[in-house]
């Protein structure tokens, strides 16, 4: 009896592993292209920007290989708790499972690969991105090409100020570019390390004080976007934030000019413009303010 029995159970074994295999993929097939054309474009974090577009893009990637690993766990999950169901109190653990060489082989052999191909298009897609989220320093791999506009952005506790320097060095407290046209921004700190993420530009890059930290951006279109601190840095700073907008070419020019001007009185005593500022070196009195600012509470 004993070697019959053994039998049948192999064979009912695997004809639940090809219903699971045949639930699996046509849950799959239809759930992948929910994701990439469904859900897709709506996934974070826009697309503003050419950078932005990019993330997405690689956020429904991610999305599109994650769903057939997701539905194979729910699956079995599922399957299991309707079919294999234990009736009664005595609630005894199953027959241990061992010597399946092959099926674990086959496990570990498709989970290392996936996810060092995930790792290798992660690693690309980052660097790829014009430094907007790799954290390059100076020098980013792939730099954008062409004219550009420089902006500087400064951390610092708990503010972000924006320097123009091809407008006289004047310093905004709000984050305005032009669309259409290539920015580099030149991000530092004064104090301690705070991280520039101008969520809806894609843009994410480490404020370290000492350090130039170079990512580019090319805005699609007008509109506004959000700029918050996204590394702990202190007491405030959850409220380290700034408005930021993109303009049309026009309007930008318009705007820089006019700011430029009204601006003129205050800039002249800002320390000269500088990729990073040491407060002994370039700030007046040791600070990036200098003695005649009145302190921030
Ligand atoms: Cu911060």
């Amino acid at each position: 009896m004993a070697p019959d029995t053994g039998r049948t159970e192999e064979r009912s074994g695997r004809a639940d592993g090809v219903r699971i295999l045949v639930i699996w993929l046509i849950l799959s097939a239809i759930c992948m292209p929910l994701v990439w054309f469904v859900w897709g474009p709506h996934l974070p974090p826009g697309g503003l920007s050419d950078q932005a577009a990019g993330q997405r893009f690689d956020n429904k990637v991610l999305g599109t290989v994650a769903t057939p690993v997701v539905l194979l766990v729910c699956t079995f999950i599922i399957y299991a708790l309707v079919n294999w169901r234990q009736d009664g109190d005595d609630i005894e653990d199953g027959p241990y499972i061992t010597n399946k060489v092959r099926w674990s082989g086959w496990w570990v052999g498709i989970t290392t690969v996936t996810v060092l191909c995930l790792a290798v298009f992660g690693t690309y897609e980052l660097e790829n991105n014009n430094g907007a989220g790799s954290g390059s320093g100076p020098s980013p791999l792939f730099a954008a090409s062409g004219p550009y506009l420089p902006v500087q952005v400064i951390a610092q506790q708990w503010r972000f100020t924006f320097r123009y320097p091809t407008y006289g060095g004047m310093e905004t407290t709000s984050l305005m570019i032009p669309a259409g046209q290539e920015i580099q921004f030149n991000v530092t700190s004064l104090d301690v390390i705070h991280s520039f993420w101008a969520y809806q530009l894609g843009v994410k890059a480490d404020a370290n004080p000492g350090v130039n930290n170079v990512a580019f951006v090319k805005a699609y279109h007008p509109g506004k976007f959000n700029v918050m601190c996204a590394e702990l840095c202190g007491l405030w700073h959850g409220a380290m934030t700034a408005d930021g907008q993109v303009m049309t070419k026009a309007d930008f020019v318009a705007w820089a000019n006019r700011t430029e001007a009204q601006e003129a009185p205050v800039t002249k005593l800002l320390p000269k413009y500088s990729t990073v500022y040491a407060p002994d070196e370039t700030g007046a009195g040791g600070t990036y303010y200098g003695p005649q600012y009145p302190v921030n509470p």
